[in-house]
């Protein structure tokens, strides 16, 4: 965790008193969320969205009071980890921690999405770390992923490696982890995946950072995208 405390510590800052917060998923996000409940101890008076049902749990172990999307009014920010930033264009990969729906509405719900990573997480293109995580129906699982495999991505259903059950999403859904290399046209990629009737969502989450937080020990960087 302690990787994690300077980055928890600087978004930490950017939480207005009052605010409702997206609250992500996965052990960056889960730094933020520890030091978010000291914060609520300590008098800060926020309300959490959170993007899973493991953060919600966290979130109410802690105290942090929550919230719906129910309410129309954009949420000040959603803090929330990635698994690949790509340098330059902040573009991300997420869900490799499985919860990358919720993470793409409750970011849409929020006036920006802070994200905070680790050195590690950095790329020169999009796709290097060689998982793209794609949420499918059940229903439509084999469908899916043959024609994904028709667009050149090759995917594991998540939980049957061994042969075992399919890990199952908050959504009820599957998720297909599909190897990749270096993306030339994660845009179109995109398109085409969505376009797939079944597909729920994808990983690639393309132009929705505003802020990007990367911590190289306890030295921490503030990207936002260009222009
Ligand atoms: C969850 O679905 C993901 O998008 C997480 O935000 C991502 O996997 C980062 O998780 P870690 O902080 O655990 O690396």
């Amino acid at each position: 965790m302690d990787d994690f405390a300077p980055l928890a510590a600087r978004a930490l800052e950017m939480v207005p008193d009052g605010a409702r917060v997206g609250l992500g998923s996965g052990r960056t996000a889960t730094a933020f969320i520890r030091a978010l409940g000291e914060r609520v101890r300590g008098g800060l008076r926020v309300r959490g969205v959170p993007t899973s049902e493991a953060t919600a749990q966290l979130a109410r172990s802690l105290g942090i009071p929550l919230d719906t999307l129910d309410d129309a009014t954009p949420l000040e920010l959603t803090v929330d980890g990635a698994d690949e930033v790509e340098r330059g264009t902040l573009r991300l990969i997420k869900g490799w921690g499985g919860a990358l729906v919720r993470e793409r509405i409750v970011a849409a719900a929020s006036r920006r999405q802070v994200i905070l990573v680790t050195a590690e997480k950095v790329v020169d293109r999009l796709g290097t770390r060689g998982r793209l995580p794609v949420e499918v129906l059940p229903f439509a699982a084999g469908l899916c992923r043959r024609l994904i495999a028709e667009l050149g991505l090759q995917g594991t259903f998540r939980g049957t490696d061994g042969g075992g059950r399919p890990f199952v999403t908050d959504n009820g859904n599957w998720i297909l982890d599909c190897a990749v290399q270096p993306l030339d046209e994660p845009a179109m990629l995109e398109r085409s995946l969505r376009a797939i009737p079944g597909v729920v969502d994808t990983g690639l989450f393309l132009g929705t950072a505003a802020l990007v937080l990367v911590a190289d020990g306890s030295r921490i960087e503030e990207w936002k995208p260009a222009g």
